[in-house]
């Protein structure tokens, strides 16, 4: 029996053969990709290319809209772009398949590329992209053959009549390959998992403990208002910004950490005689420079860690450098001043948190952690070198596109609570929240109901002035309808909060927060 086909659903046909080779392709990279390194994997190159080359208003954009789900977002745009592609290369198979071979041997050579740009890639690792391509290629010959079939001859025909066998020839095709495309990505992607040590190492690690510990939390740095940040913030709730697509897994066995460059000795440390020395332990509250007024990217984690002063020392920096270029293991940089990892504040190589090891998205095995610097100049995870230079003489990773080459942390503070926009009872009213001066330290904080005056908040104890600090603004009473609450903190050195409005480039966000609110 014979059935008439439309030219749509031909058309269709075509992009669906476009799409399913197009994931074979993939699927054959990620599975070839499990004996290489990460970045071997033509997916993982380009999205970190990508994100390499992201201008630093769309990375804004991106974090203020996704927040952290921002690389969710990237692989969902990068897989509809690729869908589209898939699909036109398959309809253009129909009539010129030399031609679509070609194209994929061009996306194969730009995939190619982009692996080959990736920090500590060497030729071996263009071997899952030449796979893929191959096997995209044969697909495309098949499934596209299989399409033709459909339409059977033309020439013969008044219409275009198909065997039934011929459609059922294509279903398969396309089914075979779309499986072989997702048993081949999934398996990859769990072998490659399999393959790595560092989380079982992780799991198992016993830290040493730390020569000098932390002193307790003043049982009154926490203010006991629902809604509330926990002053420690735990692991699992830490924010996390990074560049890297896959984190990096590092077994601490091979991980060595190099001091090199303006100094009288160049060192090298592993992570064996790192756990040897003695260790101290101290509670840092991170910020991320692109943290908006009123935003969430910044957390207080108990570290442990060696002071890099001390290793500083060992190496002996020469007078004119000013500066240590630390680098990750996947090629990030930060420029940090040579002067705030040798005074006394405790910049940290560290390799605990919380009483952890540091989580493989936080840097495992070590990472750097500075009070009063943004993590973009200061707080480099995974990291395995660092280099005593000038700032005259190299730019990091962020200051190459556009963001300052130094970024001390900006006197800021929020208001927690009420959330903007709830509705609250009038009874038990508080406005609270958190206010931060790295390393200098909170003194005051101000809160503004509507336009009316100035109130002096109640501080929590502080903890240390690396950490951030509580408040709090009991109000007795506020009349039904909508308000507004506006906060402004005070640094111990007298400064007050800049209250211009700025957007976080090039060196963070400046500007009062305020929050709406409505009273029952
Ligand atoms: N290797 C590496 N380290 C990095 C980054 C990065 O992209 N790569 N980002 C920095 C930035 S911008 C910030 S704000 C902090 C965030 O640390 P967290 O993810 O542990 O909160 O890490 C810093 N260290
Ligand atoms: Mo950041």
């Amino acid at each position: 029996m014979n059935s008439t086909v439309s030219p749509n659903v031909q058309r269709w046909r075509y992009a669906l053969a476009g799409v399913v080779s197009a994931g074979l392709f993939f699927g054959v990279a990620e599975l070839a990709s499990v004996p290489f390194t990460r970045a071997s994997s033509p997916l993982v190159a380009v999205g970190a290319w990508f994100i390499d080359i992201t201008p630093p208003w769309l990375k804004d954009f991106a974090i203020a809209a996704f927040g952290t789900n921002d690389k969710l977002a990237l692989f969902i745009s990068m897989g509809i772009v690729a869908l589209l592609a898939a699909a036109l290369l398959g309809i253009l198979a129909r009539r010129a398949s030399a031609f679509a071979a070609g194209l994929i041997i061009l996306l194969a050579i730009a995939l190619g590329t982009a692996v080959w740009s990736r920090a500590a890639t060497g030729i071996l690792d263009l071997v899952p992209t030449a796979a893929g391509a191959v096997a995209g290629i044969l697909a495309l010959n098949y499934t596209v053959r299989a399409a033709e079939a459909t339409e059977g001859s033309n020439s013969s025909h008044t219409e275009h009549e198909v065997p039934r066998s011929s459609r059922r020839e294509f279903l398969r095709a396309v089914s075979v390959t779309a499986a072989g495309a997702v048993l081949l990505g999934v398996g990859g992607r769990a072998l490659s998992s399999v393959r790595n040590v560092a989380s079982a190492t992780r799991e198992a690690l016993q830290l040493p403990r730390a020569a000098t510990p932390a002193a307790a939390v003043p049982a009154g740095a926490q203010i006991n208002v629902d809604g509330m940040p926990q002053h420690v913030t735990p692991n699992a709730e830490f924010y996390r910004i990074d560049t890297a697509l896959r984190v990096p897994e590092i077994d601490p066995k091979n991980w060595r950490l190099r001091i090199h460059g303006m100094v009288e000795e160049d060192l090298e440390i592993d992570f064996a005689e790192l756990l040897a020395q003695p260790l101290i332990e101290s509670r840092v509250t991170l910020a991320c420079v692109s943290n908006p007024v009123g935003g969430e990217l910044i957390g207080n984690a108990k570290w442990l860690g060696y002071p890099i002063r001390e290793l500083l020392a060992r190496a002996r920096p020469l007078p004119e450098a000013d500066m240590v270029l630390s680098t990750s293991h996947d090629g990030f940089t930060a420029s940090t001043p040579l002067e705030a990892l040798t005074d006394d504040r405790d910049a940290l190589l560290a390799v605990g948190m919380n009483d952890e090891p540091l989580p493989l998205e936080h840097g495992f095995p070590v990472r750097m952690v500075v009070p009063g610097l943004y993590g973009y100049v200061s707080a480099t995870k995974w990291v395995i070198d660092l280099e005593v230079t000038r700032f005259d003489q190299a730019l990091a990773y962020w200051s190459t596109r556009g963001w300052s080459t130094h970024g001390p942390i900006k006197l800021s503070s929020r208001i927690d609570v009420p959330r903007a926009k709830a509705t609250v009872s009038s009874e038990k009213l508080a406005i609270a929240g958190t206010a931060w001066a790295q390393h200098t330290g909170i003194s005051k904080v101000e809160v503004r109901l509507d336009d009316g005056p100035w109130q002096q908040a109640e501080l929590a104890e502080q903890d240390s002035v690396d950490t951030w600090r509580q408040f709090v603004l009991r109000v007795d009473s506020l009349a039904a309808g909508e308000h507004t609450a506006t906060v402004r903190a005070y640094d111990r050195e007298g400064r007050l909060q800049i209250e211009e409005p700025m957007s976080p480039a090039p060196n963070g966000a400046t500007g009062w927060h305020r929050v709406s609110f409505t009273v029952k």
